[in-house]
């Protein structure tokens, strides 16, 4: 075993285990992994809280009884009541038996005082996974983990897997602790070592699935469309082609031997670069039909990705428009999917950007799964050394209406993200991103949960028995952090101004005359995207109603998305009552204010907070701080040069 000091605990410290641990419980059914595993984990907690665990026989005086009935190993919920001075889970399957258990743990005492009406609780969503971007080889430009800011990966070093599991380990409990059921361990984009995970070096990933399994969590691959071309020796990757259809067929067979409840394949397709089914004159469909018949057999899904676009289009061309692709390549094959593809879709039409409008694509394809892809590794909302909490964020997406109807979050049947964590001791570089690992867990359970009880549920497994004063401190810090990060960056929702490549710190013309297809159009007169259907390049024509009339006019578009969908000169008044550039200004100040306000005081919560993850945290602010001044300066000159429209209020602006 990994001393486990040499890792943080995050939300699953000894500590958050006393209610449980301090009784008597019972684990009944099986055999089975999963209720083995609840089992070992109540009789860790009695070992340091004296209480007994007792796993199959009945025995008399238990204070907590577990019973898996086994009648529908599917179902992922469980019943939890409490009567006669016994607190009770009831689950069909082993998963339900787990969660139940980190139910109990997250109620603490609560769990064990008075009597509780039998309740049941089951995930709205079936599919609740993490994308890694880690390469197995670090490779030359996007290093170990692609966007990454954590340190390494938790599966990979150097070329090769991990030998040491015990991290793995660590981390499948935490994940199965908010409910993720699976897990993608290498990189979308898939390089030349990684494809081969597929073949000869699939007893690493194997040996990952080991680890997972008895916390419920399924293993899944990302494969490159290409591979029987550049592993099978064949010409071609033609996904009607009967030789390539028999080299996935058998490639997959393989798989479910080393690995029988593999979940299946994650596919980045015709997507920057990657080779897809375009090259062949196939359509998106039959590529991951192709696929999806080769998994088929065994129980297993593919995840395809709809983040299709062109990336190198020429800046001058005005009709070309980013944020229109994924819905105008995949609508038209929508219910051409076969049952076992689900469509992963970024929440955004472009990509990641700390404020952008839900995709179109949700809710346009009645006839196709949908998997909702969200970031947790903040590429584009700090890094991992700004505090973004972005809890109110999947929260916003995931509550959205479509079509007025049904909610994103139920009309989609799994939520997705790319993950922030790795080798770091805090498991994800900035201590508090913890927060956004735990929320997207436990919003893919239920994506109407209150952000901020979730926050709550967070803060209280993490510091079990801290004073209300360290709570509150949180909150501070944490509550309004995304829309912070909103102010002292890109405005209105006009997205990118980073630094190309690396996507860190301003650059407001890094990507302005660039193939990337993410462009302003700042000019002396005004900034923003015409995206309307009237003038601009239709995008806003995309949405259902009530949106697409919303949208389509600069009156009725909401403040924070107005450069998103328009294009408005500098003294457009805002329904906020203040002109465009006043607002530039007045966010870029305020948000450097708030993150210094944060920063005080996370100073003053220096003795509720173990000193290394304090230190940890406060180095972090400093860069905060450092970038957000930053970016203040950049963007306030930036648009006082362009407008010549001065700061009402004269503040200095460079
Ligand atoms: O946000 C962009 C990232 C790429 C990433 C791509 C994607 C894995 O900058 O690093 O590639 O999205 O989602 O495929």
């Amino acid at each position: 075993m990994t001393d486990p000091g040499d890792f943080d605990a995050a939300w699953l410290p000894d500590a958050a285990f006393r209610a449980v641990g301090a009784r008597r419980s019972l684990v009944r059914g099986g055999p089975d992994l999963l209720a083995d595993t609840v089992h070992r984990e109540l009789a860790d907690a009695c070992a340091r809280f004296g209480g007994e665990a007792v796993r199959g026989a009945d025995a008399g005086g238990a204070g907590l009884v577990l019973d898996l009935t086994g009648d529908n190993p599917a179902d992922e919920g469980f019943t939890l009541g409490r009567a006669d001075g016994v607190t009770t889970v009831t689950a069909s399957g082993g998963r339900g038996l787990l969660y139940g258990l980190f139910h109990v743990v997250r109620l603490g005492e609560d769990a064990f005082a008075g009597d509780l009406p039998p309740r049941t609780h089951r995930p709205a969503l079936a599919t609740r996974m993490l994308d890694h971007w880690d390469n197995v080889a670090v490779h030359p430009v996007t290093g170990q983990v692609e966007r990454g800011y954590a340190g390494g990966s938790l599966f990979w070093a150097d070329g090769e897997a991990r030998g040491d599991l015990d991290r793995v380990r660590a981390y499948g409990r935490l994940l199965a602790a908010c409910g993720i059921n699976a897990v993608a361990v290498n990189n979308v984009n898939v390089h030349a070592t990684e494809a081969r995970l597929l073949t000869d070096r699939l007893g690493d990933v194997a040996a990952i699935a080991d680890v997972l399994r008895p916390y419920g969590i399924r293993t899944h691959l990302s494969v490159g469309f290409a591979t029987p071309m550049l592993l099978g020796g064949l010409p071609t990757a033609d996904p009607l082609d009967p030789a390539v259809r028999a080299w996935w067929a058998a490639a997959t067979a393989r798989v479910y031997e080393a690995i029988g409840d593999f979940g299946g394949f994650v596919v980045k397709a015709d997507s920057e670069g990657r080779p897809g089914p375009f090259a062949y004159g196939r359509s998106h469909a039959d590529g991951a039909n192709m696929l999806a018949a080769a998994l088929e057999p065994h129980g297993g899904t593919v995840h395809w990705r709809a983040f299709v676009y062109d990336h190198r289009q020429d800046w001058r061309d005005r009709s070309t428009d980013r944020a229109r692709a994924a819905y105008d390549h995949f609508t038209p094959l929508d219910g051409r999917f076969a049952d076992n593809v689900v469509l992963q879709v970024k929440h955004g039409p472009m990509d990641f950007q700390v404020r952008e409008p839900v995709s179109p694509l949700i809710g346009a394809m009645p006839d196709t799964r949908l998997a909702v892809e969200l970031q947790v590794t903040q590429e584009y909302t700090g890094q991992q050394r700004h505090v973004c909490w972005l809890g109110p964020m999947w929260s916003e997406v995931l509550r959205f209406r479509p079509a007025g109807g049904t909610s994103a979050g139920r009309l989609a049947d799994g939520l997705v993200a790319v993950s922030n964590a790795g080798d770091d001791r805090f498991w994800t570089g900035h201590p508090l991103a913890q927060a956004n690992l735990y929320a997207f867990g436990r919003l893919a359970w239920d994506p109407e949960a209150d952000p901020r009880a979730v926050l709550d549920e967070w803060i209280a497994l993490t510091h079990p028995g801290a004073p209300a004063r360290l709570a509150e401190g949180l909150h501070a810090i944490l509550d309004g952090s995304w829309a912070t990060y909103e102010k002292y960056t890109a405005p209105l929702g006009v997205g990118f101004m980073v630094q190309p490549g690396h996507h860190y710190g301003p650059s407001v013309d890094g990507y302005e005359y660039s193939p990337w297809g993410t462009y302003h159009f700042a000019d002396r007169d005004g900034v923003g995207v015409d995206r309307s259907v009237a003038t601009g390049t239709g995008f806003a024509g995309q949405y259902a109603e009530p949106w697409a009339k919303l949208y389509e006019s600069p009156d009725t578009c909401p403040d924070e998305l107005l450069l998103f969908f328009h294009h408005v000169p500098y003294g457009h008044v805002l329904h906020s009552g203040t002109t465009v550039i006043q607002h530039i200004y007045d966010t870029h100040f305020e948000g450097v204010a708030e993150a210094e306000e944060a920063r005080r005081v996370w100073a003053g919560l220096a003795d509720l907070v173990e000193p290394e993850r304090h230190a940890r945290v406060a180095e972090r602010f400093e860069e905060q701080l450092r970038s957000a001044r930053e970016w203040r300066d950049q963007i306030n000159s930036y648009f006082l040069r362009k407008s010549g429209v001065p700061d009402a209020r004269g503040r200095t602006v460079h």
